[in-house]
């Protein structure tokens, strides 16, 4: 491990937690009368979201909570909220992706040119399945094996932008040498890239910031590169729990002054957060249009395949 990121401070995820936060002071206080001390499971159980994001995680499509008389209330608040206002969002779409580069070394990475997004995360965490739902492809190759991606891949979407998929972090079997050579490329390319429009880091729903990523991201802090984080593999989490890791990890991006101040959520698997997360990213790069443009094209696409349907039908 590099000087430079092991001497980063590695911050217990709950000893700087104020009596009071500004996102949502209820849901992060620990009782008063608890003076013994407690694990930090105990404490992330302790942790009551409200109810406005059991209502943003239900509106992304991971569900509502159960029937039963212990989230009553919560149910009841989004009830009337939901009646309130019911914005469906248009299905945002990507041109085709396709792979046009691959760097192994700082030399080798291609000159700027179109804006670009990429995505970061410890190796395995569901980078390439993310990239392939966001473009609905099945282009980018994912795997069960850690470190299968050892360059900087780019993939240009409909040529209106890149994505960028890069090395997983947080090796534990790469030789240092390895290690060195994989932190500069990615730092030369993240330190440096003047298209790079949003860096999303990407973290797995069910163990929230480890040491890697909480060194990876002091990283970024120092070398001033704003970035995005994103939790996925969010339907291998109960809802309760999801909750409760979303509210954990807006506490913990809070020491970091690079950090974007939301979170997105989504899975890869039955593909909820993704619309949402999708629009962020054609925000970031300038190619975001009217609602109107997105529900016009998924009225032309349903018009079309009933058409297809039909043809199919007659033969
Ligand atoms: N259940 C679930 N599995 C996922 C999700 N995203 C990725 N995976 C699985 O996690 C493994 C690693 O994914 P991959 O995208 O290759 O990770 P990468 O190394 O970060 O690029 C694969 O077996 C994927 O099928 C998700 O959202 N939900
Ligand atoms: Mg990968």
């Amino acid at each position: 491990m590099s000087l430079k990121w092991s001497k980063t401070l590695m911050l217990n995820a709950f000893s700087n937690l104020p009596r009071r936060s500004t996102i949502c002071a209820r849901a992060l206080v620990v009782p008063a009368k608890s003076t013994k001390q407690l694990s930090n499971r105990q404490k992330f159980n302790q942790i009551q979201p409200p109810p406005s994001v059991f209502s943003k995680l239900a509106k992304l499509g991971f569900g509502e909570l159960r029937r039963t008389g212990r989230y009553a209330a919560i149910r009841k608040a989004n009830l009337s909220k939901s009646n309130e206002k019911n914005v469906v969002e248009p299905e945002y779409k990507f041109p085709l992706l396709a792979f046009f580069a691959g760097a192994k070394i700082p030399s080798s990475i291609p000159p700027e040119s179109i804006s670009e997004i990429a995505f970061v995360g410890r190796s395995n965490v569901g980078k390439s399945s993310l990239i392939n739902a966001l473009a609905q492809s099945s282009t980018v190759r994912t795997s069960d094996k850690p470190g299968l991606t050892q360059q900087l891949n780019f993939y240009s979407v409909g040529r209106l932008f890149n994505i960028v998929d890069m090395p997983g972090y947080g090796f534990a079997f790469v030789d240092e040498e390895q290690r060195r050579q994989w932190r500069e490329l990615m730092e030369t390319y993240m330190q440096n890239r003047s298209t790079l429009k949003r860096l999303y880091v990407v973290i797995d729903a069910r163990h929230g910031l480890k040491v890697a990523d909480k060194e990876f991201l002091t990283m970024l802090d120092s070398s001033k590169v704003s970035f995005q984080l994103v939790l996925t593999k969010c339907d291998l989490v109960i809802l309760p729990t999801l909750a409760r890791r979303y509210m954990l990890m807006l506490q913990d991006l809070r020491q970091y002054k690079r950090a974007q101040k939301d979170v997105f959520l989504v899975s890869s698997r039955n593909n909820a957060g993704i619309n949402h997360l999708r629009k962020d990213v054609l925000r970031s790069v300038g190619q975001l249009r009217s609602e109107q443009y997105y529900e016009d094209k998924t009225e032309r696409q349903r018009e079309k395949e009933q058409k297809e349907k039909k043809l199919m039908s007659r033969k």
